[in-house]
């Protein structure tokens, strides 16, 4: 089994409470539960986490670099604008893939940068649960 950190940024652990028409109706507990069934039936021991907090996420993305874990990042709304957490991402040596819940491109303007996306493997975006599953699925292969 190999290990794989799930990261989600801030507000994501309100999901399902609001806007089900963009980001779906499963609670985020509800997706770490997939998540971690799909990562067994592939291999893989999933550790997913979510903050509100910068800070945490920083400090994550330091730990996987350390532990050459890794990781699948929904950074949030800090894919638009955190240098921090881009920075920390680059330094891993094992692979990042980026995922949303939604396609940021085919919404708002300010959504669509992402500074993640330059230091990823890949981006999968705009499947809901499905992109996490994708991403462990990509990831499986690697
Ligand atoms: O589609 C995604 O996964 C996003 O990363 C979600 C972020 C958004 O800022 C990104 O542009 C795309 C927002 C998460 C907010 O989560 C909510 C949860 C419940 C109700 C409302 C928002």
């Amino acid at each position: 089994m190999r290990d794989v950190l799930i990261l989600n940024g801030p507000n994501l652990n309100k999901l399902g409470t609001r806007e089900p028409e963009i980001y779906g109706s499963l609670s985020l507990s509800e997706i770490a539960a997939a998540c971690v069934a799909f990562g067994e039936q592939h291999g893989l021991t999933v550790d997913f986490r979510q903050s509100n907090s910068e800070t945490d996420l920083v400090d994550w993305l330091q730990e996987a670099c350390e532990s050459k874990t890794a990781v699948i990042i929904n950074p949030a709304a800090f894919t638009h604008y955190s240098v921090a957490i881009r920075d920390a991402a680059a330094m891993l040596d094992a692979p990042l893939i980026e995922v949303h819940l939604s396609n940021p491109l085919s919404r708002e303007e300010f959504r669509h940068t992402s500074l993640i996306a330059g230091i990823a493997v890949g981006s999968i975006t705009g499947f809901g649960l499905n992109s996490y599953l994708l991403a462990l699925e990509a990831l499986s292969k690697l």
